[in-house]
């Protein structure tokens, strides 16, 4: 049996075949379920029992090198197809799916044609700040947990160079150069010393807003925030302004949208409670326009500000963040058919 098998390996060796039609004769023969190598594992029980160890040895050796031997030859042969393929130039191409927008970027540009539709220009600025743009000139007091390392990236060797927190760095950048009325919108990328969760994330973006003239009040506010979000949850929805606090305004305020899922009924997304935050706003504070070389006097602004993270989140029912910045297109191409 011993030299059969040899002899079966030796064919196997020298074997030369001219088209692909003859590897699959040739996996008949020796790997099918009728091949010779099932009719050798079927012989095996009639191999003496001091011979049983080579000749099981053997056959498997085979079965291997037969196995190898096969896809080689079905891989040069298909791999040749493909060459001559490329050869012929009239062939067509292969059909290309083209890029999607990302989500983030939607609901980015969704909130930026709603506030043009008010009047609100886009300005941008870096992302790379200095301690005066993001902190002292927003009325962070010198000791604000914010400044702490804990929260912001600094440069390691100069404190007074950082990323970001928020937007309203450009905000200041503005004021400082142009006097009102101003009326503008600022999305971009922020960085917050964050631990890496379903919820939060060391990136993420704004967009805040700003407008800035004379006799500008809350009423403008309230009225500006109520087109926005029932341009963007739909006519229906109704809003509530809760108290807060912020440094660079006074008075401040966290902005509710009521539950677009539920209608505001409550539900599992609302927790119950009909109601979704969605933005802190509130009338920049006096010290704060003087600051950047507004006369408080003369001007008074409302400002807000949101994450795109958050918005879109709501908006297409997605639990994770981290989905946002792995770029998995299969998470990305879900959004094809939302612009
Ligand atoms: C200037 C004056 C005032 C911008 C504002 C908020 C309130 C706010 C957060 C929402 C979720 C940031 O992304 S978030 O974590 N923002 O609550 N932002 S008022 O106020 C400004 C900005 C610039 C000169």
């Amino acid at each position: 049996m011993l030299e059969k098998i040899t002899q079966l390996k030796e064919e196997l060796e020298s074997v030369s075949v001219s088209a692909l039609e003859q590897v699959e004769e040739l996996r008949i023969k020796y790997i099918s379920k009728k091949g010779l190598l099932n009719q050798l594992f079927a012989d095996f029980k009639n191999v003496p029992a001091d011979q049983k160890k080579a000749v099981g040895q053997a056959i498997n050796e085979l079965k291997e090198f037969a196995l190898q031997k096969i896809n080689e030859l079905k891989e040069s042969f298909e791999n040749a197809d493909q060459q001559a393929g490329s050869d012929d130039l009239t062939m067509p191409a292969e059909p290309m799916r083209p890029g999607t927008r990302h989500p983030l970027s939607i609901v980015r540009n969704e909130i930026i044609e709603i506030f043009a539709r008010l009047g609100f220009t886009v300005a941008e600025g870096p992302e790379i700040e200095d301690d005066w743009h993001v902190f002292s000139a927003l009325n962070f007091p010198p000791e604000h947990p914010a400044r702490d390392m804990q929260d912001t990236f600094f440069i390691q060797k100069n404190p007074d160079v950082l990323l970001r927190t928020h937007t309203s760095s450009v905000q200041v950048r503005v004021m400082e150069k142009t006097q009102p009325p101003i009326r503008a919108i600022f999305p971009g990328r922020v960085f917050r010393n964050e631990a890496i969760s379903a919820r939060a994330h060391c990136i993420f973006h704004q967009i805040e807003g700003l407008y800035v003239d004379e006799n500008v009040s809350f009423a403008d506010l309230k009225q500006t925030l109520l087109y926005f979000s029932r341009e963007l949850f739909g006519e229906k929805t109704q809003i509530r302004l809760r108290p807060s606090y912020f440094p660079f305004t006074e008075p401040s305020a966290e902005m509710d949208v009521s539950c677009s899922i539920c209608g505001g009924k409550g539900c599992n997304v609302c927790k119950y409670t009909g109601w979704l935050e969605i933005l802190g706003c509130g009338m920049v504070d006096p010290n704060v326009l003087d600051l950047c070389g507004i006369d408080s006097k003369k001007y008074t602004g409302f400002a807000f500000g949101m994450g795109i993270e958050r918005i879109a989140m709501l908006k297409f029912g997605i639990k994770d963040i981290r989905h946002f910045f792995e770029n998995d297109v299969r998470f990305l191409r879900q959004f094809e058919s939302a612009y």
